[in-house]
C-alpha cells in the first residue's frame, strides 16, 4: 500500500486540515500518516482560538522515521503557521523526498482576497519560496496574487489565468493548479498548468452558492490521494472538484449543517466509488 504524510495543523473542531485529509487519503485507499504542525482548540475562522505550535517536535519525529527507514510515496502540505514552521519542513522535505516522492504543496494564506488571521507579508513571502520544488501546487487566486505580489481580482480572463500560472511555475513549481476558477456565474473548477510538458488544461463543473470553509483541504487531499492511487495529476484535480462539489452539496442539503465545515463525512461514499471504477 502507498503512504502519503500529510503535513499540516490538527483542530480539535472545525473541519479542516488533517481533520480532512486523513480520511480523504484513508478513504482513498492510501495509507495516510500525519505530521502535525500545531495543535488548535478550534480553526482559524472561528471567534476563539488555542495554538500550539508543534515545530519543535519535527526534527526528534524525522529522526525516528530514519532509523526505523520510513518512507514516503508523497509529501502533502497544508495549513502551515510560521516561517519556523516553513524552515522545518524544508528540512523535512529534504530529508525524505526522493525521485519517487511527490511533493505536493497547499500554500494556504487566505481566501476571497485576503489573508488568514495571523499570516503577514512575512509569512507570503515565505510560502513563495517553499513551493519551489513542489511537483503540483493548488493554490487558490488571494493565494496566487499573494504569492506573486500582484492585486487579488474577481475580474478575470483565460490569458491573465494561463500568465499567472506561468509566473506560479516560475517560482520553481512544476505544475500548478488555480482552484476556485470561474468564467461563467454557474460554473467552477480549476485551470492547470504543467510546465514539463507546457501545456495548459480546465475543468468546470456546477457552482453552487455560498462559501464553505475546509473545501480547499479537502480539494488537496483528494488530488494527493488519488494521484497516488495512480490517476494522472489531470484526473486527480477532476475527480478533487467533483468531490469538493459532492461534499457542498451534502451541506447545502442538511438543515443541522455546522457553518465551521463541510458535510464530506457523507461524501465519502461516492469518493470511494469513483477510485474503485
Ligand atoms: O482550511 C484552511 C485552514 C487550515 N487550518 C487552520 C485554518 C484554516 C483556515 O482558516 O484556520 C487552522
Amino acid at each position: 500500500m502507498k503512504r502519503v504524510i500529510t503535513v499540516q495543523d490538527i483542530s480539535c473542531v472545525g473541519k479542516c486540515s488533517l481533520s480532512v485529509a486523513l480520511p480523504v487519503i484513508s478513504a482513498l485507499g492510501v495509507e495516510a500518516a500525519a505530521l502535525p504542525t500545531a495543535l488548535l482548540s478550534t480553526h482559524t475562522a472561528f471567534r476563539e482560538f488555542t495554538y500550539k505550535e508543534l515545530t519543535q517536535e519535527i526534527d526528534p519525529i524525522s529522526r525516528v522515521f530514519r532509523r526505523l527507514k520510513i518512507g514516503f510515496d508523497a509529501i502533502y502540505t497544508g495549513y502551515l503557521g510560521s516561517i519556523e514552521q516553513m524552515d522545518a519542513i524544508e528540512q523535512f522535505v529534504e530529508q525524505f523526498k526522493t525521485d519517487e516522492t511527490a511533493l505536493i504543496i497547499d500554500p494556504v494564506l487566505g481566501d476571497h482576497g485576503r489573508l488568514y488571521k495571523g499570516f503577514s507579508s512575512a509569512t507570503v513571502e515565505r510560502m513563495a519560496k517553499f513551493i519551489n520544488g513542489a511537483d503540483l501546487i493548488v493554490p487558490n487566486l488571494t493565494e496566487a496574487a499573494f504569492m506573486l505580489g500582484i492585486p487579488f481580482t474577481y475580474d478575470y480572463d483565460e490569458e491573465y489565468i494561463k500568465d499567472i500560472l506561468k509566473r506560479l511555475c516560475a517560482l520553481g513549481a512544476k505544475r500548478a493548479a488555480l482552484t476556485g476558477i470561474s468564467f461563467e456565474p454557474k460554473k467552477i473548477g480549476f485551470y492547470y498548468y504543467d510546465s514539463v510538458s507546457d501545456e495548459f488544461s480546465s475543468y468546470f463543473n456546477e457552482k453552487l452558492m455560498g462559501t464553505y470553509l475546509g473545501t480547499g483541504d479537502i480539494f488537496a487531499s483528494t488530488v494527493t490521494g488519488s494521484y497516488i492511487k495512480g490517476l494522472s495529476y489531470f484526473e486527480a484535480l477532476k475527480l478533487a472538484t467533483d468531490f469538493s462539489l459532492e461534499c457542498i452539496k451534502k451541506t447545502a442539503l442538511d438543515p443541522d449543517a455546522r457553518e465551521y465545515g463541510v458535510n464530506f463525512e457523507e461524501a465519502l461514499p461516492m469518493l470511494v466509488r469513483r477510485i474503485n471504477k
